[in-house]
């Protein structure tokens, strides 16, 4: 269901369930949590680039999972958001690594979600981001009602949230919900040189900047000094920070090695 392979340092995930539009279900929550988990704990995966297999990125959660005329009473997706996407959310925010995502195609719901929880996406031009769940009576979920708020204030959000309507690539990237859109085909090109840029980046400098712009969206300006004076310090005294200044003052390309 998740295809998950290290090429020169970047942990490349698709997922892989086309017929279905790469939606959600148990054993895709899985092979997906188990991928991004795989990112925190081997040095060797400097960058993530996320995308999907055939003609969409993701349609969110399988709905055929839980068919409302088979089951006994109404559900507790409460439970589902606790047990599976919470917490690959998480994970994804807290990866001290750059997760890149080739949104392919249509991402709808928590497929749409996921995308903008990451951290540089890129869209071909015909793809569309859907809100979806106005449309089945649910609520924006996977972190989607955070990060629309943030990205594009509550009007936008509330319009994007309330209607369901397909908001496409090129919009997405105008109303700065998005890095950028790209043609179709240069879309996979563009994505991978930006991850093997960032492979070959200082990893360290590079995950601590994730989490600095993730931590502004909540602290107060003067926390925000604090976290950056933290993070600089740390910043500071990696191997990768003495290569950047000595390869500036040689006139060279630095040779960034992650640490
Ligand atoms: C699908 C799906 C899908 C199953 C396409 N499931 N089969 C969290 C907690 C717990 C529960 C509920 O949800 C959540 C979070 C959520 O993500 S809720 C939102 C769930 N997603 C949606 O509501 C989107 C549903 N899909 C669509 O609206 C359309 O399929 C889109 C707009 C994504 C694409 O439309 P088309 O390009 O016209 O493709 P299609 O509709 O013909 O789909 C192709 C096939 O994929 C089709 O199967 P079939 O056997 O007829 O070829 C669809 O049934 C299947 N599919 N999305 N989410």
């Amino acid at each position: 269901t998740v295809l998950c392979e290290l090429d020169d340092s970047v942990l490349r995930v698709t997922l892989n369930r086309p017929d279905k539009l790469n939606s959600f279900n148990e054993d895709m929550h899985r092979a997906f949590r188990a991928a991004i988990q795989r990112a925190h704990d081997e040095d060797e995966v400097r960058c993530v680039l996320m995308t999907g297999a055939g003609r969409a990125f993701c349609a969110g959660q399988d709905l055929g999972d839980r068919d409302p005329r088979t089951m006994d009473g109404p559900p507790d997706l409460g439970h589902t958001l606790e047990t599976f996407y919470n917490p690959t959310l998480r994970l994804i925010r807290s990866l001290e690594k750059p997760i890149v995502v080739a949104v392919n195609g249509v991402a709808a719901g928590a497929g749409a979600n996921i995308a903008l929880a990451c951290d540089v996406v890129l869209a071909g031009k015909s793809a569309k981001f859907i809100q979806a769940f106005a449309k089945i009576g649910l609520t924006p979920d996977a972190g989607g009602s955070f990060m629309l708020t943030r990205l594009l204030g509550e009007a936008r959000a509330k319009g994007l949230a309330l209607t369901g309507e397909p908001l496409p690539a090129e919009k997405a990237a105008d109303w700065g919900l998005i890095w950028k859109a790209v043609d179709d085909d240069a879309l996979m090109d563009e994505t991978n040189a930006l991850a093997r840029q960032f492979a070959a980046g200082p990893t360290r400098g590079l995950g601590l900047t994730k989490q600095s712009i993730q931590a502004a969206s909540t602290n107060s300006f003067d926390a925000q000094l604090d976290h950056e004076r933290d993070t600089q310090r740390v910043a500071g005294r990696t191997a990768d920070y003495a290569e950047g200044v000595t390869a500036f003052l040689d006139k060279r390309k630095p040779d960034f090695r992650g640490q």
